[in-house]
């Protein structure tokens, strides 16, 4: 039998490429084609949305407001859509995607159900030589990685992954239709984001639910309701305002600024303060005070407070403690917003196992067994994260100048000129990369500035007639160590944290976001911009 000799490759010349169709990379299609350049979106899934087109698990929702996490970029586009409910859903976000993707006639402009596999620079034409697995090719000055912070699934390192006979669901890649659940055995393993807002909505049907915790995280109920459209029309008539006060802000969600550190008030009036904040917002809690991020003993306060609600909540004593985190300060993994988290463990056919007093040992066939005894299942539920920030990007073989690989390059973890662009891959560049404030910030702010950052940038080259824009090497250096300084300042490298890479087995060790806030991130973008792009070389 003769094999079929590889489908010659179609090569497709343009101004930009951008891989992956979610808020990111639509946006900066919106942008480039605003500069008048020839630009495709090349995305992995047969829909745009990126995050929202797979997290389609129960429950899933934004847990950053729906006013705060939308597009500013466009006053008509702010003041048309409606949302409905104080955090949107997932299918309400992807609605407004694809809204989005059609308001603006982005369709065309996208290749779906295409995932980039390489990137190599070609010095001598100034022009990246870009690979897809559909076997066609592109020919682009520019190349932009909107590829998304989490979206790398991953599961557990144990074995027998694959040998389980029921129904195995990963959160971040959901199916398209509904699961059913209905008297049914499931097993959920992770007690992150993911699995802390799926667990009580498959509580809800399931017959029995074990939950497989390893690391308890700090939750807080989300207090989600519907939106009064009197409050919705207020912020929209006031949203110029708003949208500044998020993008000067620390985490890109307005908040009033802390004054005072948590120690130095007295134990009555800090309650009252973390109760006034208590199921407000994401991050009211741990803005409560100065020094909660940088200091354990006015960290402990906080995490205290969520232990006892904890502990006022559930049951059983036993569980609540398990449930309580105590190996890493609270806010240095992400907090988990909840709707009725801690309460589904009061319910009697919901088990928590404890993955720290009985390890998981293996997948088996017919379920989840722990150093202790196999759990027998009929559904399987991963919500066992990602390979975040640096997963996606290095998934793709980068290939930059002389021949230099960015796998080879961050081999010792990330190093980036202001999670933007590495030294030495020309017009290669990552919007919300390591080393910018990105995840630790309300996305579509960080999103929006980074877009708009590059975008400017490009129009300010090719103003001057030039078509090459390269990070310097010692503004990668300055940078990186600006961030790693600056990280190394507060509490977030003590946890065992996706922000660490510690959730990878072989991943280094490395804080992997820039904690400046993104005002003052945003503030030195923009200096940097107005002085003619320092640490940028363009030829
Ligand atoms: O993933 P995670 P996620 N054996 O990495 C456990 C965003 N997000 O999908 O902590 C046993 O947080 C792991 O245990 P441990 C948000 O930024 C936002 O939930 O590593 N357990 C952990 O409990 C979030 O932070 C929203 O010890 C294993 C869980 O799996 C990020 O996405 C919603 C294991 C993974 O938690 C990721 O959230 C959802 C193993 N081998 C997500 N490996 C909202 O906006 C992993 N685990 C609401």
């Amino acid at each position: 039998m003769s094999v079929p000799s590889p489908r010659p490759a179609t090569v497709t010349t343009v101004d930009a490429l951008v891989v992956g169709a979610g808020l990111a990379g639509l946006y900066m299609l919106h942008r480039l084609r605003g500069l008048g350049l020839d630009t495709v979106v090349v995305e992995a899934g047969d829909g745009v949305g990126g995050t929202w087109y797979w997290n389609r698990y129960p429950g899933a929702r934004c847990d950053v407001e729906s006013l705060e996490y939308s597009y500013s970029f466009s006053t008509e586009l702010e003041q048309e859509w409606e949302w409905t409910e104080k955090y949107p859903t997932q299918p309400e976000i992807l609605r407004y995607v694809e809204h989005v993707a059609d308001r603006f006639g982005l369709r065309d402009g996208v290749r779906l159900s295409t995932s980039v596999t390489a990137a190599h620079w070609d010095d001598a034409r100034g022009r990246w030589h870009v690979t897809t697995d559909a076997g066609d090719a592109y020919d682009a000055e520019q190349l932009v990685m909107a590829t998304g912070c989490l979206s790398m699934a991953k599961t557990p390192e144990v074995p027998g992954t694959d040998s389980f006979a029921g129904r195995t669901f990963h959160t971040g890649h959901w199916p398209h239709e509904k699961v059913d659940f209905t008297g049914r055995r499931v097993a959920v393993i992770g007690t992150g984001s993911s699995g802390i807002q799926t667990i009580p909505m498959i509580a809800e049907e399931a017959a029995e639910l074990t939950v497989f915790q390893r690391t308890p995280n700090f939750s807080m109920p989300a207090s989600n309701r519907p939106l009064d459209p009197a409050d919705q029309a207020e912020r929209k008539r006031t949203y110029r305002e708003h949208r500044q006060a998020a993008r000067t802000s620390g985490f890109g969600v307005p908040v009033e600024a802390a004054t005072q550190s948590a120690l130095e008030v007295s134990d009555a009036e800090r309650d009252a303060r973390y109760e006034a904040a208590w199921g407000v917002n994401l991050v009211g809690l741990l803005s409560s005070y100065t020094d909660t991020i940088v200091d354990r003993a006015a960290n402990d306060t906080a995490a205290e407070f969520v232990r006892r609600k904890i502990r006022e909540t559930v049951t059983d004593p036993q569980v609540a403690e398990t449930l309580s985190p105590r190996d890493h300060p609270f806010g240095t993994k992400r907090p988990c917003l909840d709707t009725n988290y801690y309460a589904t463990y009061n319910r009697d056919h919901v088990h928590l196992v404890d993955l720290k007093a009985t390890p998981l040992a293996e997948i088996t066939p017919r379920g989840v067994r722990t150093s202790e005894r196999e759990y027998e299942v009929d559904d399987l539920v991963f919500a066992t994260g990602f390979d975040a920030m640096t997963g996606a990007l290095l998934a793709i073989d980068v290939v930059g100048r002389d021949g230099a690989t960015l796998r080879e390059r961050w081999a010792d973890g990330p190093t980036t000129n202001l999670g933007l662009q590495v030294a030495g891959f020309p017009n290669l560049w990552m919007i919300t990369g390591p080393g910018s404030p990105s995840v630790l910030s309300n996305m579509m702010v960080s999103i929006e500035q980074h877009v708009d950052f590059v975008a400017d940038c490009l129009a300010y080259a090719h103003d001057r007639g030039e078509t090459v824009v390269e990070s310097t090497p010692e503004a990668e250096t300055e940078w990186t160590e600006h961030v790693r300084v600056v990280g190394e300042a507060t509490l977030y490298p003590q946890a065992n944290s996706w922000y660490m890479g510690s959730n990878v087995p072989g991943k280094p060790r490395r804080f992997m976001a820039y904690i400046g806030g993104v005002g003052a991130y945003r503030e030195h973008c923009d200096d940097l911009a107005a002085r003619g792009y320092p640490g940028f070389a363009f030829s």
